[in-house]
């Protein structure tokens, strides 16, 4: 019962970051951490050792907690700097009393970006996401057999038709991405080197510092993104064994 009320009250607390007049449910803690952690965050990611990188064509990144795996992910150690936060997401409440347990780092240089997608069935179908160094604009899509085509539309008009809102990331901020939003729609990051400030931003009542018609520039953006990967295998000898 204690902690039914204990689950209400957290839920309340948290309306105050629910990002309105969009499908359920995002929410939006501008300040979720501090300049100073920010900083010792960005220390950390740098320190990794080169082959902790991953390059991509359009950005890198880094995988702690294990790699996520359709068989299972062979969870390893989240060390101390990234248990914090990952501790400081669960206290949220919104991930079921769970502690995620992967986090995956980003990191784009002005003009990178990542192509929409949907985060899949690896994860428990809420993710939360730290931005560190640099805003952005993350933008949310119908998938293609929900929207009305005609044949002689490009990729790119199609994926503008497809628009359906997008958050405008402050460093700094967190978000979480959970429900409808998680579950029916992609996300992406548009590779660009500034962003327009506009209407199409659901979530401008609740950034700092930012007005209609403003051009943010970017610059390098890490961020990282802390969720859970339900499927753990304890051992890397059940690896390749048949099921
Ligand atoms: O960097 C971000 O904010 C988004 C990352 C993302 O969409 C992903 O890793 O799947």
């Amino acid at each position: 019962m204690a902690s039914e009320t204990n689950n209400k009250d957290q839920e309340e607390n948290l309306l105050k970051y629910k990002v309105l007049e969009i499908p359920d449910t995002i929410l939006y803690i501008p300040n979720f951490i501090s300049e100073q952690e920010e900083k010792d965050l960005l220390d950390h990611v740098y320190s990794a050792p080169k082959p902790k990188w991953t390059h991509l064509s359009n950005r890198r990144l880094q995988n702690w907690g294990g790699l996520p795996h359709p068989k299972g992910m062979v969870a390893e150690n989240i060390p101390q700097w990234l248990k914090i936060y990952t501790e400081r997401i669960a206290k949220l409440g919104i991930f079921a009393g769970q502690t995620p347990n992967h986090i995956l780092v980003n990191e784009y240089l002005t003009g990178q970006g990542i192509m929409p997608h949907e985060d899949g069935p690896l994860f428990y179908p809420t993710v939360t996401t730290i931005s560190l160094g640099s805003s952005t604009v993350l933008d949310f899509y119908h998938h293609l057999n929900q929207c009305v085509q005609t044949s002689s539309e490009t990729t790119s008009s199609s994926l503008e038709n497809r628009h359906l809102t997008s958050i405008f990331l402050e460093p700094r901020s967190l978000i979480v991405v959970k429900d409808a939003m998680y579950e029916s729609y992609l996300h992406g990051i548009d590779q660009r080197q500034e962003d327009e400030i506009t209407d199409k931003i659901a979530n401008l009542s609740h950034c700092q510092d930012v007005t209609t018609g403003d051009i943010r520039s970017r610059t390098t953006r890490v961020s990282l993104t802390i969720r859970i990967v339900p499927k753990v295998l304890k051992n890397k000898l059940f690896f390749g064994k048949k099921a």
